[in-house]
């Protein structure tokens, strides 16, 4: 099955907002298989962000993710990737929808509250880079049938 992962970035978790961010993951029918509480090293936030190298926001978003404690989820589902993106919303939240996290909740591309992997191959990656497998429990949730067709 598809997984994602999710982490609830500094500015949401010091604003009182990882419950809601949980919420709407749970709502929308993606499983939970992993979650944890964490400061973000250096070292691990240069690898998860080692596309982003180079750019002009690199050292203001390694500042940004290791400032403060973060909550990572794995998720999984059937399209988990984009679902997860969708109930996200657009990087710029000035441009996210309303109904979306990043469009009810944010205002600024550099304290957009959530990361969501962006392809089905990252999405395995990246849960790997966070978690063990032994920290992973892929469980029959009773209602994945009502969920999943
Ligand atoms: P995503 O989080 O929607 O996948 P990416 O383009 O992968 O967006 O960028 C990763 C993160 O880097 C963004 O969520 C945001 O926190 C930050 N970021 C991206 N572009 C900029 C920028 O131009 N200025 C400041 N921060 C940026
Ligand atoms: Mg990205």
């Amino acid at each position: 099955m598809e997984r994602t992962l999710i982490i609830v970035k500094p500015d949401a978790v010091q604003r009182g907002l990882t419950g809601e961010i949980i919420r709407r993951f749970e709502v929308r029918g993606l499983r939970i298989i992993g979650m944890k509480f964490l400061q973000v090293s250096r070292e691990l936030a240069e690898k998860h962000y080692d596309v982003h190298q180079g750019k002009p926001f690199f050292e203001g978003l390694v500042k940004y993710i290791t400032s403060s404690p973060v909550v990572v989820i794995a998720l999984e589902g059937t399209n988990a990737v984009a679902a997860a993106r969708k109930t996200i919303g657009a990087t710029r939240p000035n441009e996210a929808e309303a109904g979306t996290i990043r469009g009810d909740l944010a205002l600024e591309i550099g304290r957009n509250l959530v990361h969501g992997s962006d392809s089905v191959e990252n999405g395995q990656i990246e849960v790997a880079n966070f978690f063990s497998a032994g920290e992973l429990v892929s469980w029959p949730r009773n209602t994945d049938p009502w969920i999943f067709e």
